[in-house]
C-alpha cells in the first residue's frame, strides 16, 4: 500500500516560474543570462544581458506576482507537497555579500505561509541552477573553494529564516548533470563555470564537483544543528543505461556508464568516494585539491533521503563513443517510444530505477521529478486535453506502484515536474509544456499570463484522493 502520508506533489524550480528579476533586489544568477533556445538551437549564455535577445527566466511565468492564485490553484489539485527552491540571487544578489535581502527572504515567508495555509509542505531545494552570476564571473563559481563558503553563508541563512516553515531539503539539484562536461550548459548550471575554457575540462568539472559536495555536507550537518527535524536529501538526474545486447563487454560498459549518475550519490550516501572514482582520478593523474578535512566533512554530511528525478532510460553500447555534452546516449531503444524532444518514454525503468537504489542504499527514496514534455493546445473553451500526459504520468506512478507494493521499495513522496507550465531548462521554451496548468505564455513572451486547468489536472486530482489505488 502506498502510505496515507505519501507526498503527492508537483515540483518547479525558482528560476523556471518566478520571474520577478526587475524591480526588485534579486540580482542577475546564471540562469538570467540563458537566452531562449528550441531542440535544434542550443540556448546561449550571454556576457551579462544583451539588448536585443530574449531571456525567457526574467519573467517565467511571473510566479512572483500571482504566487496566491498558484497556490490556491495547486492546493486545489490536492497537493500534499510543493518542491520549489530558493532563488540563491534573490537572498544574496551578488553571492559575496555579508547581509541577506530583506525582500527576497520576505517573499519566501510569505510563500512558505501561503503553501502551509493550504496543508500543503514545501519541500525546498537550495540550489536549482541559480548561482549569483556574480560568483559565476568573478570566482568562476564552483571551480573555486570560495564558493562553499558563499554557499554555506546562504544555506544558513536559508535554514535559519525557515527552520518552522520548511521540513525537506535538497542541496543541489541534479548534481551530476554537470558529468555532460563537454556541454557548457551542464558546467554553467551546476557549477557556475564554463569548463571548456579550462585546460582540461574533465578534471575542472571533477574539482567543482567535490567542491559541490563538500558544500552539500556541510549544508547537511548546519540544518542538521539547526532544527535536527529537517529532512535532507540530494538530488541525482538519474536516467538509467541498459547495455545494448548482452556481450559481456556491454554489460561491463553499461555499469561503468552508471558512474556518472552514482559517484554523486555514493558519496553523498555513504560519505566517502567509491573505490571506481579514485582509481579513475589516479589513472587520469588528476591533481585535485581534496583535504583530508574534506573527506572528514563528507563523512558527517550524509543525506536523509535520496530525491531523484526521472524521464527517460538510455541504451549505451561500448562501440559507440560517448558524446560528453549529450543527455541523451544517441543509441536506439527498438522497445521505447520518444518525446517530440527525444526522450524515451519509458515507465518500467522507474521501477528498476527504484529498485536499483533502494537496493543499493536502503534509504528513502524521493521522486521529485519525472513527466512529459509536450505541445499543449489551449482550445477557444479554455480547455486543454492532454491524453498523452495522463498516460505518461499513468503508467510511471502505476510503475512507482509495483516498486513499492511488490519490490517493497521505499518511497517518501511523487512529485511530478513542472506541475505549472515553465520555461524548459535545457531548451528555454515554453511550448515544452510539463504542466497540468496551462499557461498561455509563448516561446516569444507574448501571451495573456493567465492559468487554465488540463484534463491531467482533474485525474492527477483523482488519484491524490484515492492514495494511487485503482492503478494495479
Ligand atoms: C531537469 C531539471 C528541471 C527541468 C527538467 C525538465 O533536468 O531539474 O529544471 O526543467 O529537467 O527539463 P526540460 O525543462 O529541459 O524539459
Amino acid at each position: 500500500m502506498i502510505k496515507p502520508d505519501f507526498l503527492w506533489g508537483g515540483a518547479l524550480a525558482a528560476h523556471q516560474f518566478e520571474g520577478g528579476l526587475f524591480g526588485t533586489d534579486k540580482g542577475l544568477s546564471v540562469a538570467d543570462v540563458l537566452t531562449a533556445g528550441s531542440v535544434d538551437t542550443p540556448r546561449e549564455i550571454t556576457k551579462g544581458i544583451v539588448p536585443g535577445k530574449h531571456y525567457p527566466n526574467h519573467v517565467g511565468i511571473d510566479f512572483y506576482n500571482r504566487y496566491e492564485e498558484d497556490i490556491a490553484l495547486i492546493a486545489e489539485l490536492g497537493l500534499k507537497c510543493f518542491r520549489t527552491s530558493i532563488n540563491w540571487s534573490r537572498i544574496y544578489p551578488k553571492g559575496d555579500e555579508k547581509t541577506p535581502s530583506e525582500q527576497g527572504l520576505l517573499f519566501y515567508d510569505k510563500v512558505f505561509d501561503c503553501l502551509l495555509k493550504h496543508g500543503i509542505q514545501p519541500v525546498i531545494t537550495l540550489s536549482h541552477f541559480e548561482m549569483p552570476y556574480h560568483l559565476a564571473t568573478e570566482y568562476g563559481g564552483f571551480s573555486n573553494r570560495k564558493t562553499i563558503d558563499f554557499f554555506l553563508r546562504f544555506a544558513k541563512t536559508c535554514f535559519k529564516r525557515y527552520k518552522d516553515k520548511v521540513k525537506y531539503w535538497l542541496t543541489f539539484n541534479e548534481i551530476n548533470n554537470q558529468m555532460n562536461f563537454g556541454s557548457d550548459l551542464f558546467g554553467w548550471t551546476n557549477a557556475g563555470c564554463l569548463f571548456s575554457t579550462f585546460d582540461n575540462p574533465e578534471e575542472t568539472m571533477y574539482q567543482s564537483a567535490h567542491y559541490q559536495l563538500v558544500a552539500s555536507a556541510l549544508a547537511v550537518k548546519a540544518g542538521k544543528k539547526i532544527n535536527p527535524d529537517f529532512q535532507i536529501g540530494n538530488m541525482i538526474a538519474l536516467t538509467p543505461y541498459y547495455p545494448i545486447n548482452c556481450h559481456p563487454d556491454n554489460i561491463l560498459y553499461a555499469n561503468e556508464r552508471m558512474h556518472e549518475k552514482l559517484m554523486f550519490c555514493d558519496v553523498q550516501v555513504r560519505g566517502h568516494y567509491p573505490n571506481y572514482a579514485l582509481k579513475y582520478f589516479e589513472k587520469q593523474n588528476f591533481k585535485l585539491d581534496i583535504t583530508k578535512k574534506d573527506l572528514k566533512t563528507l563523512k558527517k554530511g550524509t543525506v536523509d533521503y535520496i530525491g531523484f528525478s526521472y524521464y527517460m532510460s538510455n541504451v549505451v553500447d561500448v562501440s559507440v563513443p560517448r558524446d560528453k555534452g549529450a543527455l541523451t546516449s544517441g543509441v536506439e531503444n527498438p522497445f521505447t517510444t520518444e518525446t517530440d524532444w527525444g526522450w524515451t518514454i519509458d515507465p518500467v525503468g522507474l521501477r528498476y530505477t527504484l529498485n536499483l537504489l533502494y537496493e543499493r542504499y536502503e534509504k528513502p527514496l524521493f521522486i521529485v521529478e519525472n513527466g512529459f514534455g509536450a505541445v499543449d493546445v489551449l482550445e477557444e473553451d479554455g480547455t486543454c486535453h492532454d491524453p498523452y500526459r495522463i498516460k505518461y504520468l499513468k503508467e510511471h506512478i502505476t510503475e512507482m506502484k509495483k516498486a513499492i507494493e511488490i519490490d517493497g521499495v521505499d518511497v517518501m513522496g511523487y512529485t511530478p515536474w513542472g506541475i505549472i507550465d515553465c520555461v524548459s531548462f535545457t531548451t528555454g521554451e515554453m511550448k515544452k509544456r510539463y504542466g497540468m496548468i496551462y499557461v498561455d505564455r509563448n516561446n516569444d513572451g507574448s501571451g495573456s499570463l493567465k492559468r487554465y486547468r488540463k484534463d491531467s489536472f482533474d485525474w492527477y486530482k483523482n488519484l491524490i484522493v484515492q492514495n494511487g489505488k485503482g492503478l494495479l
